[in-house]
C-alpha cells in the first residue's frame, strides 16, 4: 500500500475535513520541516558539538542547553518569513517575537519549547519539541503583536504537537480532528503517516510522577500515589507500575500508546509554583490527550479551560487516563475542602 507522507496527510484533511486552512497547513508543514533538523542535530550529539549547556539562563533562572538554543532558532528560522504568523513565542525567549517588518504577516500564532526534556540531551535518552498555534486576534492586523494577544486558553488551540526524538524520531499531531502520528523517514527524509485516529488506552495501571518530590505535594495527591504504591492490597485493588523519564515528551508518548497517568503536579507549600509551562508544555500535550479520548486538568479543573495571564505561567499537569485523572481531582478537591 502507498505511503501517507504528511503533506498528503494535511492535503486530505483540507479536503476531506474542511478542518484544515491552507495557511494552517502549511505552518504546520514548516514546523514539521524544522523538527526534521532539530531531529538531525540531536542525533549526531557530540559530533556535532551541540551537546552540554551554556553560560546563559532562559526568562525562568534554568541554564540553557546548547541545543535548546539552537532549536529556538531553528525554530524561528523557519518559520519567520512564511506569512503564515503574526508572532511567536518560545521558553526560552523573555518575550514574545514579532516577525521581522522585511517579512509579511498571517493570522496564527505559534508557541514551542523548542526541546523538551533537556536534562536528557547529554545521557542520550529522548528529548522532543512540543508547539501549539493559536488565531491571532482578528484587532492584530496593522498593528504589532502583543503578549495579550497570545493569552488564549487551550480551547482556542487550533493544532498542537510534539517531535519526539527517541530511537525513533516521530511527530504526533492535531488539529482537532483526532491524533495522528508520522515516523520520520531517514532515507527519503520524509515524515510518513504510521498511526491515524490513536485512542488511548483506558483502565491501565501505570502511574507517572517524579516520587522524590513527594514532601511537596498536596494531600490530595500523596493519598492518590500512596493509594497506588500500596498496590492490591490497598483501596484501590490494583498493583500499579511506575515509569518516569523526565522528558514530558517520552511520558506522554507512552501513556498515548499504552495509557496510565503523567501527574506533574504544582508544589502546594509554595502558592502557584510549578514547573511545567501552560502555554508551551501543558496545553498542546491536553489538546492531544483529550483529543485522544483522554483527560487533562490541573489537579482540580480542566487544563484548556484555564485563562492565561502571563506567557511563563507554570501549571500543575494531571493527565491521562479518564478514571484516574478524575479519582486525582476528586482527591484533591476533597482534601482542599476539608482544610478550608
Ligand atoms: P524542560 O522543558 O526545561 O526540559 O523541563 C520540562 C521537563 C519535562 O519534560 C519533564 O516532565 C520534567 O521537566 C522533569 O522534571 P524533573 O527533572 O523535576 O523530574
Ligand atoms: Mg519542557
Amino acid at each position: 500500500m502507498a505511503r501517507t507522507s504528511l503533506t498528503r496527510f494535511l492535503i486530505e484533511q483540507q479536503r476531506l475535513a474542511n478542518a484544515l486552512p491552507a495557511e494552517l497547513r502549511l505552518l504546520i508543514e514548516t514546523v514539521a520541516r524544522a523538527c526534521k533538523t532539530i531531529s538531525h542535530s540531536v542525533s549526531k550529539g557530540a559530533l556535532g558539538e551541540v551537546l552540554g549547556s551554556l553560560d546563559s539562563e532562559n526568562v525562568q533562572g534554568e541554564v540553557q542547553k546548547k541545543l535548546d538554543v539552537i532549536a529556538n532558532e531553528l525554530l524561528l528560522e523557519a518559520n519567520e518569513w512564511g506569512g503564515h504568523l503574526a508572532g511567536m513565542a518560545s521558553e526560552e525567549m523573555d518575550t514574545l517575537y514579532r516577525i521581522p517588518n522585511r517579512y509579511p504577516k498571517g493570522e496564527y500564532l505559534l508557541l514551542f519549547d523548542p526541546i523538551d526534556g533537556s536534562s536528557n540531551i547529554d545521557v542520550d535518552l529522548s528529548v522532543g519539541t512540543i508547539f501549539s498555534v493559536l488565531r491571532a486576534p482578528e484587532a492584530v492586523s496593522g498593528r504589532d503583536v502583543t503578549e495579550e494577544d497570545f493569552l488564549q486558553s487551550g480551547r482556542h488551540q487550533v493544532a498542537a504537537g510534539y517531535a519526539i526524538y527517541g530511537p525513533q524520531s516521530l511527530l504526533v499531531l492535531t488539529v482537532g480532528t483526532g491524533v495522528h502520528e508520522f515516523t520520520l523517514d531517514r532515507e527519503i527524509g520524509s515524515w510518513v503517516l504510521t498511526d491515524s485516529n490513536m485512542v488511548m488506552p483506558q483502565g491501565k495501571c501505570e502511574f507517572a510522577i517524579n516520587m522524590s518530590n513527594r514532601r511537596q505535594w498536596s494531600p490530595g495527591i500523596a493519598r492518590y500515589i500512596d493509594e497506588r504504591v500500596e498496590g492490591a492490597a490497598g483501596p484501590c485493588g490494583r498493583d500499579f507500575n511506575m515509569r518516569w523519564t523526565a522528558s514530558m515528551v517520552a511520558d506522554v508518548h507512552r501513556i498515548l500508546k499504552r495509557g496510565g497517568i503523567f501527574m506533574y503536579p504544582a508544589d502546594h507549600r509554595h502558592e502557584n509554583k510549578a514547573k511545567l509551562r501552560l502555554m508551551y508544555e501543558a496545553n498542546p500535550m491536553s489538546f492531544l490527550i483529550e483529543q485522544a479520548g483522554g483527560a487533562a486538568t490541573d489537579g482540580f479543573g480542566p487544563i484548556m479551560d484555564i485563562a492565561p495571564t502571563g506567557l511563563h505561567q507554570r501549571v500543575g499537569v494531571v493527565l491521562g487516563d479518564c478514571a484516574e485523572v478524575a479519582m486525582v481531582t476528586a482527591y484533591g478537591l476533597e482534601t482542599s475542602a476539608q482544610q478550608d
